[in-house]
């Protein structure tokens, strides 16, 4: 199967101005040789005219910069969405996790029972009522599930993500309004402390068996703070306690012999803070190891 790539060179949704480098900082680190090098066809790419400049000024209203996410995730949506049609592998580059709802929108339109990996140290289910920080970054999972005031459906063509087909790796820093959804919804979150007991292989394991059966497409969404800021800190939020870089190769190499996964998103590597395009780096890596990449 060919990749499309998707870069949103958008930053609004998170607090510190460098994530709308992160499509360019990630090509820079090798992406398309990367690919290259591993037999991967590259069908084209394709940047979404989104803001691209950040301000920390929030604009009116509980979310910053909301109807710049909402215009964001349109355009995104129909960049994924014709990826799919095309009959490609969307992968797309971000920019905050924000650009998520849209990458969630485009496929929703196409997979009648879309699964969903979220790789995280966050659990990005905050409504416009509970967000701690109006970021929308932290919210695109409450807006896909139908949570919040705005919803995937808002988008042309989407439909919700269904509950019980999302499964979130690697969370350790959940708000008290995001505790409660995922308690009340009973949303499958494999927590570090849930890592640490069962190791990543029967993690990937179980996820493959919640998001495998029934579903005609997993779309893996991978915030590069589900990584631990020693090993990858040019990220805006790092959260201690995170995975290591062997933990999220293998899950990678796991999702990737399983044969399941139809699109990816590579979000939240901040070209500012990753002064050493080592964050960049693992992102290529991951993306490679996700599409195939093997040791021997
Ligand atoms: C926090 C941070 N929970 C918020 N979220 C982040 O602002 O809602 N998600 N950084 O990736
Ligand atoms: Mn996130
Ligand atoms: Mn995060
Ligand atoms: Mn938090």
């Amino acid at each position: 199967k060919k990749v499309q790539l998707i870069k949103v060179p958008f930053g609004l949704g998170g607090g510190r101005a460098g994530t709308e480098l992160g499509p360019e900082s990630v090509i820079k680190a090798g992406l398309l040789n990367q690919l290259k090098s591993i037999g991967v066809e590259l069908a084209g790419d394709s940047e979404v005219d989104c803001y691209k400049h950040f301000s920390g000024i929030g604009g009116e209203g509980k979310v910053k910069h909301l109807a710049e996410v909402q215009e964001m995730s349109r355009q995104v949506s129909e960049h994924v969405s014709q990826a799919v049609s095309s009959n490609c592998f969307p992968l797309v580059l971000g920019g905050d996790h924000s650009v998520a709802i849209g990458s969630l929108a485009g496929l929703t339109a196409h997979y009648r029972n879309l699964g969903v990996i979220w790789f995280d140290a966050h659990s990005d289910m905050n409504t416009e009522e509970t967000t701690p920080s109006g970021n929308a970054h932290g919210m695109p999972l409450a807006v896909a599930l139908g949570k919040a005031e705005y919803k995937l459906t808002d988008i042309p063509g989407a439909t919700l993500i269904n509950k019980d087909k999302l499964v979130i790796i690697g969370a350790r820093d959940i708000d008290p309004g995001e505790r409660e959804l995922i308690r009340s919804e009973g949303i499958a979150c494999f927590t570090m402390h849930d890592i640490d007991k069962l190791g990543m292989k029967t993690v990937v394991e179980q996820a493959i068996a919640i998001v495998g059966e029934g579903t005609d497409g997993v779309h893996l969404s991978f915030d590069l703070d589900s990584l631990d800021p020693l090993v990858a800190g040019g990220v805006g939020t790092p959260v201690p306690g995170g995975l290591s870089y062997r933990e999220a190769h293998f899950a990678m190499e796991l999702f990737a012999e399983s044969g399941k996964i139809t699109s990816m998103d590579i979000v939240e590597v901040n070209g500012v803070l990753d002064y050493d395009r080592r964050t960049a780096r693992h992102a290529v890596e991951l993306a490679a190891s996700l599409l195939g990449k093997r040791i021997l």
